[in-house]
C-alpha cells in the first residue's frame, strides 16, 4: 500500500472517532484531507522530508493536519489518535461498515450498551436490547440485524481493487529473483473475482528453499505466519498471501489446480477418470497401466484421497496449463471462467468464443470533471483518454437529483452550457479523440429521469443510474429498472443494482427481465469499472449477455488515473463470458454512433450500418 493510501486511512479513522465522539465540522476537514492525500501523486513520505511546508502543498493540509502526517512518518502512530482510541475502545471500522450505522450511532451504543464488536451488536439486537436505547426504534435494530451478516461477510473478503495491485507487486518481485523461471497468481485473483479471500501465487523453481526466503524476506511483508521447504504464507497489507514454488515440469499443472474454482477443478477431475487418467497438482497420468492395489491407501481402495496427491503412472500433461486442458480433449478455457457454469461443455462443445480484452477498448462512455464531483478538468480527462489510445470518450457529469447532495449535478441549462463547450473542444481535439457530451442523469424510485427530456435528446450519450431508493423491493426495483431502460433517449443502464462491494448489497433485481427489456430497446447494461462497484457482475451479465443485451464497460472515473480501471471491467465481462461483439466499447466510431441513435427515427442508414458492423465484428478480432 502506498504510504498515502496508509495515511489517509488514518485521518479517516480519525474522523469517524471524532464523529463518534460527537466533535462537529472537524471530521469533515479531515476526511477532505484524506482524500486529496490519497489522490496526491507525490508520496508522502516524500514531502514530509522536505518538511511541514511541502506537506501543506496538499489541498485542505493545514498545519494541525501536516504535523501530524509528519508524527506519524516518525513514529508509526498519532497521539491524538491513539488517546481517542483508548477513550472509544471500539471496532470502529467493523461497525460502521453495517449499513445505517454510523460513528455516532457507534458512539451511543458504546455509551448505552458498552457494545465494542460486530458480534456484540448482533447480540445485541437478537436481545433487542437496541430498540430501548433513545433516539432507536424496533424499525433499526430490525435494519442493523439484517445488516450485520453483510458487514460480517465483508470483512472476511477483500475487494479485488484493493488486492490487485499488491498482488502484481509480489509477482514483480518473485519475477526478478533469479532463482525464479517462471511466477503467476493463482486462485481467485487469477480469476478475477470481485472479492479475495486470500492471494495465491506460484514460482517455478529447481531451487525452492531459496526462493521461499527470498519471499518471507520480502520488505512488504509484516509478518511471516508460516514457512516449509516449498511454500510460505505471509501478511502484506493486512492481506494473506500463499506461495507455492513447484518444478518446473509441474508448473502448468500447479497453476491448474491452484487457479481453481474448487467446482470447476471437480467437474476436471470427474472428466479425467471417465478417461482412465488421473489428475492432480503434480500433472495428468495414464493410471491404466499401474497396479492400483500397490498404492491404495490402507482400506486399499484406490479412488480415495491418496491418488489424487500422487505421481502415480505415465505423466502426459503437466508442463504447461494447456496441455493439462488438451489432455482432457479440451481447449485451454481463460481463467475467468472457471466457475463451472457450463464453461468445460462449451470448451468441449468447441462453442467457447473469443472473450473481450483491454485492447478491444475503444473509449469511456462514463466519465466525471470538476463540472460535477470529478477532481480533474475536461482538458485533464481527455488528455488521459488520448494517453490511453482511445478513439472517443464521453463526459457525462452527473446532472442534479436524487441521491445528488450538497450542490452536485447540472441542471437542465447547465447542462446545454455543457453541451456547446464540448462542441467547442470537439472542434480544436477533434484530430485525437472523438468527445461526445453526455451526462450521468438520476433514476428516482419510480423509474422517472432527473433531466429534462428535450436536453437529453439533444446529448450524444445519455447514462441513467439509481442513486437513491436502493433499499427497494425486488418487484419495485425491476420496475424501476425497467421504465428507465425504456426511456428512449437513455443509451446505458449505469451501475444498474447501486451495489458498493463490501459497503452495501444494491437493488435485488429480477436480471432476466431487466435485459429483456434492455435488450429490446436497445438500452446498454453498464459493468461499471469502479473496483468499489464492479456493478454488473457475474451471472448477471451472464444473464444479460443470454438475454442479447448489449453491454457497456465504463470506468466513471473521476480522476484521469482512474480510467486505468477499464482492467477490471473488462475482467468482470470476461466473468460474464462477454465478447467483443456484445461489448459497445469496442465498436468503432461509425457503429458507436449508430447504436447511440438507434431510436432516432430518421437513423435507417445508422441501423443498416450498425447491423453489418456487428457482422464484420463477428469475424474479425479486434474492430477499432
Ligand atoms: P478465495 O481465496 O477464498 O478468494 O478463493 P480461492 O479460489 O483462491 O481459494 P483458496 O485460496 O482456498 O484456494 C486456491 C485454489 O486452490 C482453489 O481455487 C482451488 C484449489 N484448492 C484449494 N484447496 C482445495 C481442495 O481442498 N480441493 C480442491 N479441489 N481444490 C482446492
Ligand atoms: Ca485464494
Ligand atoms: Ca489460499
Ligand atoms: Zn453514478
Amino acid at each position: 500500500m502506498r504510504r498515502n493510501d496508509e495515511i489517509a486511512r488514518r485521518f479517516e479513522e480519525f474522523a469517524d472517532r471524532l464523529e463518534a465522539d460527537g466533535v462537529e465540522y472537524k471530521p469533515s476537514a479531515y476526511r477532505r484531507a484524506a482524500e486529496n492525500i490519497r489522490e496526491c501523486a507525490d508520496p508522502i513520505e516524500d514531502l514530509a522530508a522536505e518538511g511541514q511546508d511541502a506537506v501543506k502543498s496538499i489541498n485542505r493540509v493545514g498545519d494541525a493536519i501536516a504535523s501530524k502526517i509528519i508524527e506519524y512518518i516518525e513514529t508509526g502512530s498519532i497521539d491524538e489518535l491513539d488517546e481517542l482510541r483508548d477513550r472509544l475502545p471500539v471496532e470502529i471500522d467493523a461497525l460502521t461498515r453495517v449499513d445505517g450505522v454510523g460513528p455516532k450511532t457507534v458512539g451511543t451504543l458504546y455509551e448505552e450498551l458498552g457494545i465494542t464488536t460486530l458480534d456484540e451488536l448482533a447480540a445485541a439486537a437478537e436481545a433487542e436490547e437496541i430498540r430501548d436505547v433513545s433516539g432507536f426504534g424496533a424499525k433499526t435494530e430490525t435494519n442493523i440485524r439484517e445488516n450485520v451478516a453483510f458487514a460480517r461477510q465483508a470483512g472476511e473478503r477483500e475487494r479485488l481493487g484493493d488486492v490487485r495491485p499488491l498482488a502484481d507487486e509480489v509477482l514483480t518481485f518473485l519475477r526478478r529473483r533469479e532463482t525464479v523461471q517462471k511466477s503467476e497468481v493463482a486462485g481467485s485473483i487469477r480469476r478475477w473475482r470481485d472479492t479475495i479471500g486470500d492471494v495465491d501465487v506460484l514460482a517455478a523453481s529447481t531451487e525452492a528453499k531459496q526462493v521461499v526466503e527470498a519471499f518471507t524476506d520480502w520488505s512488504a511483508a509484516t509478518d511471516v505466519i508460516e514457512a516449509g521447504d516449498n511454500k510460505a504464507s505471509l501478511r502484506a497489507e493486512g492481506v494473506r498471501i500463499d506461495l507455492r514454488v513447484v518444478d518446473p515440469g509441474e508448473f502448468g499443472a500447479a497453476l491448474q489446480y491452484f487457479t481453481g474454482s474448487k467446482d470447476h477443478n471437480v467437474a476436471l477431475r470427474n472428466r479425467a477418470i471417465e478417461r482412465d487418467l488421473k489428475m492432480n497438482e503434480y500433472g495428468i497420468f495414464d493410471v491404466s497401466d499401474v497396479d492400483l492395489d500397490t498404492h491404495g491407501d490402507s482400506d486399499g481402495d484406490p479412488t480415495t484421497d491418496d491418488m489424487n496427491t500422487q505421481r502415480i503412472g505415465d505423466r502426459i500433461a503437466g508442463e504447461t496449463e494447456t496441455s493439462m486442458y488438451e489432455a482432457l480433449g479440451l481447449p485451454w478455457i481463460p481463467p475467468e471462467l472457471r466457475e463451472n457454469r457450463g464453461e468445460i461443455e462449451a470448451a468441449a462443445d468447441g462453442t467457447l468464443s473469443e472473450l473481450l480484452t483491454v485492447n478491444d477498448m475503444c473509449g469511456d462512455l462514463h466519465t466525471h470533471t470538476t463540472r460535477s464531483d470529478g477532481r480533474a478538468s475536461r482538458e485533464q480527462m481527455v488528455d488521459a483518454a488520448v494517453g490511453r489510445g482511445y478513439e472517443y470518450y464521453a463526459v457525462t457529469d452527473h446532472a442534479s437529483g436524487p441521491g445528488m447532495v450538497g450542490g452536485i449535478g447540472l441542471s437542465d441549462d447547465e447542462l446545454r452550457e455543457q453541451l456547446e463547450t464540448i462542441e467547442t473542444a470537439r472542434e480544436t481535439r477533434g484530430d485525437e479523440i472523438e468527445l461526445l457530451a453526455g451526462v450521468e442523469t438520476n433514476i428516482d424510485a419510480e423509474g422517472d429521469l432527473s433531466t429534462g427530456d428535450e436536453i437529453l435528446t439533444e446529448l450524444d450519450v445519455v447514462v441513467a443510474s439509481p442513486h437513491t431508493a436502493l433499499g427497494q423491493e425486488r418487484e419495485a426495483a425491476t420496475e424501476r429498472l425497467i421504465r428507465a431502460v425504456n426511456h428512449q433517449s437513455v443509451d446505458v443502464l449505469g451501475h444498474p443494482t447501486g451495489r458498493r462491494i463490501n459497503e452495501r448489497p444494491g437493488l435485488d433485481i429480477d436480471i432476466e427481465r431487466v435485459a429483456s427489456a434492455a435488450a429490446e430497446a436497445e438500452t446498454a447494461l453498464e459493468v461499471n469499472a469502479n473496483p468499489t462497484r464492479l456493478d454488473l457482475h457475474g451471472t448477471f451479465i451472464q444473464a444479460a449477455r443470454d438475454a442479447g443485451a448489449t453491454i457497456a464497460i465504463n470506468t466513471d472515473a473521476h480522476a484521469p488515473e482512474s480510467l486505468a480501471y477499464a482492467r477490471y471491467g473488462v475482467h468482470t465481462a470476461r466473468r460474464g463470458w462477454c465478447t467483443p461483439t456484445d461489448v459497445l466499447n469496442s465498436f468503432d466510431l461509425t457503429t458507436l454512433r449508430a447504436f447511440l441513435h438507434w431510436q432516432d427515427v430518421n437513423c435507417f442508414l445508422g441501423l443498416t450500418n450498425y447491423l453489418f458492423m456487428i457482422y464484420v465484428s463477428a469475424h474479425e478480432s479486434s474492430n477499432c
